[in-house]
């Protein structure tokens, strides 16, 4: 498995100083550990610019680069006494040779360094609060911290989306890798379909083969939809015994090296009727159309307007539709975007205004759900725009001609 070293950290660390200039200190937080109940917690997962820019994985640990002395520091609890007990000692030297960083130091000596600095010019992240998804609260944390010393924090969210907007060829190998190891593993499903009784039998073979692949798990929660669940979007409950002649919808990715694969397929228990057959292959077929049009220029509108045509096309087809139908009627059947950037995050960020341009990587995922039907169907492939067109990422045998 190949693995992002410091010199990808290093390189991402020269762009932005290079884009901030020679003057003031970046202070990115990561993510601290968060509850689950009494004193364990969910597993951890790092905050993506954090990691972008250090490649470390520790809880409640913050970056400092001085764009002046061109400076670097990480400060993080170092654990000692009853904590180094429980939860092991930390590599330092490990996590400098990660990072390539100048300077590991423990929290209480971070923030005493970071005081002495001129900190008349901050740039940091200022993260919006969503109610229904509450943000890690290390980041704010800090920033309060860094407000009571009367520093105001200058916003470069926007900064660091540019640059992981587009890939290197260092990301493009790791997310081939996460993408490759969820290709493997649903095509092992799909040969052993009928030994799979329940939707939970499924996912938990699909967490079995993303771990003994190599992945660190799953980039998100997966979607193992059967029968009617199939129409829910977002359908993660995954505990129905899966019934026969029914579709199966799969929307899994595993993580590399923090990097998501983000794919989904719909596979068939049983026998179906040829309406139904007929959903899953116009989708498909509408999938291939799309990918084999995309091109540098073209934009995420024209994308989902190509889309939406295409979508309503086969729908008059399979007869969902009458022929004057209404922007409604489709978006009935296809009521999601047909692309998302995908990167750190597995709805990565990204500016959707902007063209598409070389090796920006985006999801391309259409899908029919037929709710009077029970059949849902969405087929998706994570690919890279590349000089004249698009290559699926992690799947060489995929051809689009
Ligand atoms: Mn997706």
């Amino acid at each position: 498995m190949k693995k992002l070293n410091s010199e990808f950290f290093i390189k991402n660390r020269r762009k932005l100083s290079a884009k901030l200039g020679d003057k003031g200190i970046v202070f990115i937080a990561g993510n601290a550990l968060l509850q689950r109940s009494g004193d364990t917690n969910f597993p951890f997962r790092q905050e993506s610019n954090f990691y972008y820019l250090t490649g470390v994985n520790e809880p409640s640990a913050f970056l400092v680069m001085d764009l002046a002395a061109k400076a670097t520091f990480i400060s993080l609890p170092i654990r000692q006494g009853i904590h180094a007990i429980f939860d092991g000692t930390q590599n330092l030297q490990d996590i400098k040779n990660q990072s390539g960083i100048d300077e590991i130091l423990d929290s209480a000596d971070g923030w005493k360094r970071l005081r002495k600095l001129n900190l008349e010019k901050v740039f940091s992240i200022v993260t919006l609060e969503d109610e229904n998804i509450l943000a890690n609260p290390f980041p704010q944390i800090c920033l309060k911290t860094l407000e009571r010393d009367n520093v105001r924090c200058e916003d470069i969210a926007k900064t660091l989306a540019s640059m992981r907007m587009i890939k290197t060829a260092d990301e493009l190998d790791v997310m081939s890798q996460a993408a490759a190891i969820t290709y493997t593993t649903l095509n092992e499903i799909e040969n052993k379909l009928g030994l799979f009784e329940s939707e939970k039998a499924l996912e938990a073979e699909i967490t079995k083969q993303f771990s003994l692949k190599g992945a660190a798990g799953h980039a998100y929660q997966p979607i193992i939809a059967s029968g009617q669940n199939s129409c829910t979007l977002h359908y993660i409950n995954n505990n129905q015994r899966i019934k026969n002649d029914s579709v199966i919808l799969l929307d899994v990715g595993a993580e590399v090296s923090n990097y998501a694969a983000d794919i989904s397929r719909t596979f068939t228990m049983g026998n179906l009727s040829s309406l139904e057959l007929d959903v899953i292959n116009y989708v498909k077929d509408v999938q291939r159309e799309i990918i084999k049009e995309i091109m540098p220029g073209m934009t995420f509108r024209e994308l989902a307007q190509s889309a939406h045509h295409k979508i309503a096309t086969q729908l008059v087809r399979l007869g969902a539709i009458d022929k004057k139908y209404s922007k409604e009627d489709v978006s009935d059947f296809f009521p999601h975007g047909v692309s998302h950037f995908i990167g750190l995050d597995v709805h990565d960020v990204g500016d959707y205004e902007l063209p598409l341009e070389e090796n920006m990587t985006i999801t391309i995922e259409p899908g029919i759900y037929w709710k009077e039907k029970g059949v849902g169907v969405r087929i998706e492939d994570d690919i890279v725009i590349t000089k004249n067109g698009a290559q699926i990422i992690g799947d060489n045998s995929i051809s689009l001609l």
